[in-house]
Formats: structure tokens, C-alpha cells, sequence
């Protein structure tokens, strides 16, 4: 390993987006006299007849959520996005707008308003990865629909309003920024060497090996050479595949595996429920070929040292660049230890 990389502070690439992050290695010993969050390891019921989200239980636009057994997904009753939006365009000398158009759909995980991810089996998990299949090819069949956001806001501390466990689907017409930059840096790539930009990544991640966490016949969860929150991790598979409607069967199961890794070790790393937001980036759903697109799921917790003491991406984060403190490799040693 380059150990320049773990003294010095230094900046890293992110290939995917062109961005850069700040990373100081010598600050992680700082002391910490801020804000605390208070993280709850309250034991859940497995039912809550207040959930909006159980089975049987009344939503708040009146509508009864069947008595699901698994999965359970419905639209928003409150999408930001609307799928009979007006189609407008305004260009009014620097003032420019455009109409746009989605469903946004809420995905229950189970029945079982305790569990999390983490709690949940392999095979319970793989359901909710069948889900996702289908419905970004459901959304995606849609005229409107260009892309397909599949994501999941875990913890009060990410601003999750209700502890069931759930993800939502947000779809649209045109590609949001973070997918925008994905899309035109793996092109260029993609045009240039005609192999997968992260495909080529991930082969020098195996041969390096510093930062891999798990590893499975289908897929690698690490943490990516460009991390930018603390315990930031990816899983990608090893085969390139433009979107999760490509996974065979067998490659559903071990992306639930993959899944059920990382979420487990997240919860024994500071012993808590793991807050973060994860989200899958994958081929838009354009009619175009996409070659260039390798889908891959992100994991971005904002948890730092503790349970209680999380990252603030504050000051410089909102007027330069992002920045870490654990280099990417410390991170993925702490998190291999509970794997
Ligand atoms: P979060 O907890 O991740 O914020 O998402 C919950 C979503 O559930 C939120 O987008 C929706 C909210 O709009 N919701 C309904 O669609 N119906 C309800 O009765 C309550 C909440």
C-alpha cells in the first residue's frame, strides 16, 4: 500500500462523477465537542397499529394496505414528481425551466415493522431485489420514464419518517445530476475502451486488495478508492451488467447476500441500528443501448466515530469539496473485522 496515502493529506478521484475529495488522514485523532445524536436501540414490535406502513394498517389518504405477506409497494400518496405534469419549457432570458414528469412508488421490506435489512434472512432479502426488478422494468416500460431511482433512507438521523422497514422508487423523465455525471464519464470511457469503466475498476481492486470488504462469486462490496463518507461502501458485480434486470437467479441471491454482509457488519461496527441512504445506479430506461452503463448499489452512512457522532458535510464540503477524515482503507479494515 501507498502509505503517502495514509500520512498526507491528498485528494482522490472519483471516476464515476470527475469529482475530487479531500482526504486528511492526520485529522482523525481531532476531539470532538459537538453535537451528539441520540441513536435508539428501543426494541420495535413487529407490529405498530400507528404505522402507516404495516399490514392491514389504514395510510393517510385513507387507502388500506392489503395484509402482505413479504413485499409490499405502493405509490406515494405524496410523489414529488407527477406523472400528468403539464409539459412546459421556459426559456426567459436566464430564467430557464422545464416541466418534469415521474411516479414515485414506497416499497415495504416486510411485513415485520422490527426488522431491518440486516434482520432480515438472505431469501427475504432476495424478494425485495425480485421487487426492484420488476419494478424497474414496470416504471421503466413507461414512455415518460427515462430513469429509475430505487433508494432507501435508513434512521431517524437521515431524516426517515417512519422506522418500518422501507425504500422508495422516485422515476422520471430526464436523468437527475448524480446520474447525469455517472452516464457521460462511463460513456467517454466506454467509446474510448470499449470496456466497462468500472468493470476495469474493479479488476484493479482485486489485485490490490486493500480495499474489499467482502467478496462473493458474483459480487464485490468495497470501499471505493474515492469514498467520501466515512464508512461509504459499493457493491458491484464482477460481470458487467448494465441494470439489476440482467441478474440471473442465482446472481439475485448472492446480491442479497452481499446485502445481508454489509448491513450486518454496519450494525455490529458502532453496535446500532446503521443509519444511511443507499441507492442503486444503473442504465437508464431510454430505449438507448447503454452498453456503457455497469450498475452498481452505494451505501453512504453518516455515522463517524460512534453511534452518536456523525459527519457533517458543512463549511468547506458546501463551498469547495467533500472531505474524510479515515482514509477509504481504514474504513474497509474496521468493517472487515465483522464480516
Ligand atoms: P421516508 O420515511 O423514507 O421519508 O418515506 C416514507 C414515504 O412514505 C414518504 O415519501 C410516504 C411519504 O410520502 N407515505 C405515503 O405515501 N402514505 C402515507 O400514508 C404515509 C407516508
Amino acid at each position: 500500500m501507498n502509505t503517502d496515502l495514509q500520512d498526507y493529506s491528498h485528494k482522490r478521484f472519483n471516476i464515476l462523477t470527475g469529482e475530487w475529495v479531500l482526504v486528511s488522514p492526520h485529522r482523525a485523532k481531532r476531539p470532538w465537542q459537538g453535537q451528539k445524536e441520540t441513536i435508539s436501540n428501543e426494541k420495535r414490535h413487529s407490529y405498530d397499529p400507528n404505522c402507516y406502513l404495516c399490514a392491514g394498517n389504514t395510510r393517510i389518504n385513507g387507502e388500506v394496505n392489503p395484509n402482505y405477506d413479504d413485499v409490499f409497494v405502493f405509490t406515494n400518496d405524496f410523489a414529488a414528481l407527477q406523472k400528468d405534469s403539464k409539459t412546459f419549457e421556459i426559456e426567459d432570458g436566464l430564467f430557464k425551466a422545464e416541466s418534469e414528469k415521474g411516479i414515485c412508488k414506497v416499497i415495504c421490506f416486510s411485513p415485520n415493522h422490527s426488522k431491518s435489512l440486516a434482520d432480515m434472512s438472505v431469501f427475504a432479502i432476495e424478494k425485495v431485489v425480485q421487487t426492484w426488478q420488476k419494478e424497474y422494468q414496470l416504471l421503466g416500460a413507461n414512455e415518460h420514464i427515462n430513469y429509475v431511482q430505487i433508494f432507501e433512507n435508513k434512521g431517524a438521523v437521515m431524516g426517515c419518517s417512519n422506522p418500518h422497514p422501507h425504500g422508495q422508487i422516485w422515476s422520471q423523465s430526464t436523468l437527475p445530476n448524480e446520474v447525469q455525471k455517472k452516464d457521460s464519464h462511463q460513456l467517454e470511457y466506454y467509446k474510448n475502451k470499449k470496456t466497462s469503466l468500472l468493470g476495469d475498476y474493479l479488476i484493479q481492486e482485486l489485485q490490490k486488495q486493500e480495499r474489499i470488504v467482502y467478496e462473493n462469486e458474483d459480487f464485490l462490496v468495497l470501499t471505493p478508492y474515492w469514498a467520501v463518507w466515512p464508512f461509504e461502501t459499493m457493491i458491484a458485480p464482477k460481470q458487467h451488467l448494465k441494470s439489476i434486470s440482467e441478474l440471473s437467479e442465482k446472481q439475485a441471491n448472492t446480491f442479497a447476500d452481499a446485502i445481508s454482509k454489509i448491513t450486518k457488519a454496519y450494525d455490529k461496527l458502532f453496535e446500532c441500528s446503521f443509519p444511511y441512504s443507499s441507492g442503486i445506479h444503473q442504465a437508464p430506461t431510454n430505449n438507448e443501448s447503454n452498453k456503457h452503463w455497469h450498475w452498481h448499489m452505494s451505501f453512504y452512512p453518516p455515522l463517524l466515530r460512534s453511534a452518536t457522532v456523525k459527519k457533517f458535510m458543512v463549511g468547506y464540503e458546501m463551498f469547495g469539496t467533500p472531505q474524510r477524515d479515515i482514509t477509504a482503507e481504514q474504513a474497509c479494515e474496521r468493517l472487515r473485522a465483522f464480516l
